[in-house]
């Protein structure tokens, strides 16, 4: 259990105060941890400002060569920091196990285009060649959600690392044990002082409050709620910063009528319950063409019946619980608010209660309409609406009808169709017959209220850096 979770100026330091982490599915803690504050986050600022100049001068190769180094370290140890995620998160142990590797395998693509992140040159004008220069943008902070505490947090490391800025990570307050962890796993490479840091604090307003007011801090890397996310964007004040924003989403999934059934039953139980639907890509509305569906429904139900809700170590579970009474009292309100507008509860629909944390069942939700509660906001917990559509023009129009932008699944076989939707729809993700749609060389991100820039792939190493023209005159 670390003793001391702030990581700054390269030494674990004590802070005034700890508080305590508890495991979601039993209310027990698990852990305490140091709980940082302002003083805490400025003494990382001037460390991080301090390193910047002799961290950008290291090679691209040596960079690389620490997020390397970490992800070997991350999958050598995967079952027991498998075991610590799910301990403060809830999510089942396979799903903690598959966020880890995931984690591995963005800081390795991370360290190989650390090296492609150059600039151009272009073919000379009237005066003279010119130069596009990519620069590390500076000392960046990263706020990270509980939902996924690793691989939210990994990637953010992998791509300002790779950039060459230096990174403060402030991990979500109820998930900081995996987060110090993984520090310390990258720490443990041999990184210099003020190149990553960490502050763990059960007080993010003021912690992030204290930083955001110092122009010195050159870019926000924020995954969490709209709220937020737009609070943060209005609190850059007499400054201008650079700020990546991973917000909610209101996902919805096609089931065009010459889909692969199973396979889209099997895809979309995946894409809705896994990690008991918390998760900004989850599928919130499933769109299903008339003739299909209710096909498509008999073999979601076999699938839904099969889902085991439990402890996430338990043996055989599939649903955790949802990280706590606040998530749970959303869930019942976005469900109670369908069932008294005329919705069905198909299956599930109610509270898991043996043991004393916030669960709720899978449920599959019939004839919701497009106004209700469910169909217009992010649920973030294990609830399927589905709706039938008769034309495909009809799916895309409905499925668009939401101020967020995150992530689309469609599935099906006609090109034309899949590509007609995937060019309409307003996603910054799309999965075509694919429910994971989330890879390290692919750009992750949404449009509209769901956010701005990009996380992975090539845009997201250039979400940390800053672009010169250079003009020369010969
Ligand atoms: O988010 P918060 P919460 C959505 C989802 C969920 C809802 C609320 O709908 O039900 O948001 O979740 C830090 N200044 N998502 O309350 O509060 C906080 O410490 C700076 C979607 O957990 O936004 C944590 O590190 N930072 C999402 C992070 O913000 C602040 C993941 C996220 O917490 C802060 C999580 C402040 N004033 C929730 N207040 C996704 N995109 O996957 C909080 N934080």
């Amino acid at each position: 259990m670390p003793e001391n979770s702030l990581l700054v100026d390269g030494e674990w330091r004590p802070g005034a105060a700890e508080f305590e982490v508890v495991d979601p599915a039993t209310l027990e803690p698990v852990g305490r941890v140091t709980d940082g504050n302002a003083q805490d986050a400025m003494a990382a600022l001037d460390a991080a400002c301090a390193a910047f100049d002799s961290w950008r001068a290291v090679t691209a190769e040596e960079r690389g060569g620490y997020l390397r180094r970490a992800a070997a370290e991350i999958r050598a140890r995967v079952d027991a920091l498998a075991a610590l995620l799910t301990s403060e998160n809830g999510k089942p142990l396979g799903e903690a196990r598959g966020e880890l590797l995931g984690s591995a395998r963005m800081l390795e693509w991370s360290a190989e285009e650390a090296r492609r992140a150059g600039g151009r040159v272009l073919p000379p004008g009237p005066n003279g060649p010119g130069m596009v220069l990519k620069a590390p943008v500076g000392p960046a902070l990263a706020i990270s959600p509980w939902n996924f505490p690793a691989s939210m947090l990994v990637r953010k490391i992998g791509l300002a690392l790779a950039a060459g800025s230096p990174l403060i990570v402030k991990p979500a307050e109820q998930t900081p044990l995996i987060a110090t962890e993984l520090v310390r796993i990258l720490h443990e490479t041999g990184l210099p002082a003020g190149v990553l840091q960490s502050i763990t604090t059960s007080r993010p307003a003021e912690v992030a409050g204290a930083l955001l007011a110092d122009p010195r801090l050159r870019k926000v890397s924020f995954t969490g709620s709209t709220e937020v996310g737009l609070g943060l964007l209005r609190g850059t004040g007499a400054h201008l910063r650079r700020t990546s924003l991973e917000l909610g989403g209101h996902s919805p999934a096609i089931v065009f009528a010459d889909a692969d059934l199973a396979a889209a039953a099997a895809g979309v139980v995946t894409a809705k319950f896994f990690n008991a639907g918390q998760s900004c890509i989850a599928i919130n509305r499933l769109y299903v063409h008339r003739s299909v569906h209710d096909e498509l429904l008999g073999l979601i139900d076999e699938k839904v019946a099969a889902l085991r809700v439990g402890h996430g170590a338990a043996e055989g579970t599939s649903i955790g619980p949802l990280i706590d009474q606040a998530g749970l009292d959303k869930v019942e309100r976005h469900v109670a608010d369908a069932v008294a507008g005329g919705a069905v509860v198909r299956t599930g629909g109610r509270r898991w209660t043996d043991l004393k944390g916030a669960f709720y069942e899978p449920t599959v939700l019939t004839g919701a309409d497009d106004g209700m509660l469910i169909s217009r906001e992010e649920t973030f917990g294990p609830v399927l609406p589905v709706y039938s559509f008769d034309t495909a023009d009809e799916a895309v129009t409905r499925a668009n009808a939401t101020d967020y932008g995150l992530a689309a699944y469609l599935f099906g076989q006609e090109l034309r169709t899949l590509w007609t939707a995937m060019d309409r729809l307003h996603f910054g993700v799309i999965g075509v017959n694919d429910p994971a749609p989330v890879r390290p060389e692919l750009p992750f991100g949404g449009m509209r209220d769901s956010g701005q820039e990009r996380e992975g792939g090539a845009e997201g190493i250039e979400a940390f850096l800053e672009t010169k023209a250079i003009a020369i005159k010969l």
